[in-house]
């Protein structure tokens, strides 16, 4: 329904399986988990399990008509379908001519989500690297469809919004004038007196899946107030805060940007130096939420989301130096099996905190 305040988009879901470990009932809540954080109204959801990979629409022919029949009849206009695959130029353009519709990938909108929020000014160079990561490969494809990418709404947000004029050699000067100009202001980061000052102390970032409380407990550990929300990719920017561990001790602690499965890389390539600055601390603080322990192909679903954030944190090079926080306990109705090297906190409820405390003063050699 669109409400007369914000006019929300409505959109159409397709939940594509395409490997063997793909769950449809994960992929279904985290890519509709998207949409809300994208502020898109679900009208409905459509599933394919792909067995014979068609390479100009990835879902089958079938489920094509099944789609395009149900958005041409719909009471609803239907604003953008979201498909949860990445897809190549051409078969965007594809199933836009098909749905005659708007169509965005997964990768599409995470970006999108990135745009709507980044509010600093490297965030916001970073984001437009990123949309013109994920731009260049598309725009011959994208430029043929006569409007049919939308010139407003959810996957032309942000600092990418007239793209679609431009050709590949602008594209190509931006990308490096922007590369550049990230560049400056990481090394200006760094010359900071306020940076210099803290450099002496142990360093300790907050890393791990989005949503799973780490800008909430940086709130409590040094009583801030950054924000923080059920959406995805609530935090954009890196925040550090220095942080009393008791006994005179003191270290600097980060919060960054969270993770996501297929995080796409072009985030992943222009948010580098941010995340470098997580991974190069001297601990990491593992966040998980553990309150999602619902049973997934005979894994907890939190263990699924852990084994994301160990991959990619290990594939960016980070410290092995890590605690991991087993978050949002105040939510378990049972108790679980922490093994040694984790701890149960609530971030909220504020449980845990010397433990958590006394565990980083031991793993920093402060005592
Ligand atoms: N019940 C409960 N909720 C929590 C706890 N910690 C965080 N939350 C909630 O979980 C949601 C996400 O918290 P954030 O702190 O924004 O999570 P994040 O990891 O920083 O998320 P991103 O920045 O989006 O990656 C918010 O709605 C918080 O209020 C906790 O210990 N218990
Ligand atoms: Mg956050």
């Amino acid at each position: 329904m669109k409400n007369n305040i914000v006019e929300k988009e409505n959109a159409v879901v397709i939940v594509v399986a395409v490997k063997k470990e793909d769950n449809i009932e994960r992929k279904k809540e985290e890519i509709n988990r998207l949409c809300y954080s994208a502020d898109l109204n679900v009208v409905d959801n459509f599933y394919q399990k792909v067995k014979d990979f068609n390479k100009r629409t990835v879902i089958g022919s079938g489920k094509v008509d099944e789609i395009k029949e149900y958005i041409a009849s719909c009471d609803e206009i239907i604003d953008v379908v979201i498909v949860d695959y990445p897809l190549t130029g051409s078969q965007m353009k594809n199933l836009a001519d098909e749905f005659r519709t708007k169509v965005i990938d997964r990768v599409g909108l995470i970006i999108d989500i990135f745009a709507r929020g980044a509010k600093s000014r490297e965030a916001k160079l970073q984001v437009k690297l990123a949309q013109d990561l994920y731009l260049l490969p598309r725009l011959s494809q994208m430029q043929g469809t006569s409007g049919r990418f939308g010139s407003a709404g959810v996957g032309m947000r942000g600092p990418g919004e007239t793209k679609l004029e431009l050709n590949r050699r602008i594209l190509e000067r931006e990308m490096d004038n922007l590369k550049s100009q990230i560049e400056k202001i990481k090394t200006q980061r760094q010359s900071t007196r306020r940076e210099r000052l803290k450099s002496n102390l142990p360093k300790i970032a907050l890393v791990g899946y989005t949503n799973s409380g780490k800008s909430s407990l940086l709130n409590t550990l040094v009583k801030e107030s950054i924000y923080a929300d059920d959406k995805f990719f609530a935090t954009l920017d890196t925040t550090t805060r220095k942080l009393y561990l008791g006994e005179g001790k003191y270290s600097v602690l980060t919060d960054t940007v969270g993770f996501i499965s297929d995080l796409p890389h072009q985030l992943v390539d222009a948010f580098s130096s941010t995340l470098e600055e997580a991974t190069d601390a001297d601990l990491l603080l593992h966040v998980v939420d553990v309150s999602l322990d619902k049973n997934i192909d005979g894994k907890k679903e939190y263990e699924i989301n852990m084994a994301v954030t160990e991959k990619l944190l290990n594939e960016l090079g980070a410290t092995k130096n890590r605690i991991v926080i087993l978050n949002k306990c105040d939510l378990l109705d049972k108790p679980i099996e922490i093994k040694e090297n984790q701890i149960l906190l609530s971030a909220k409820k504020g449980q845990g905190l010397n433990r958590l405390l006394e565990m980083i003063k031991n793993r920093l050699n402060l005592q």
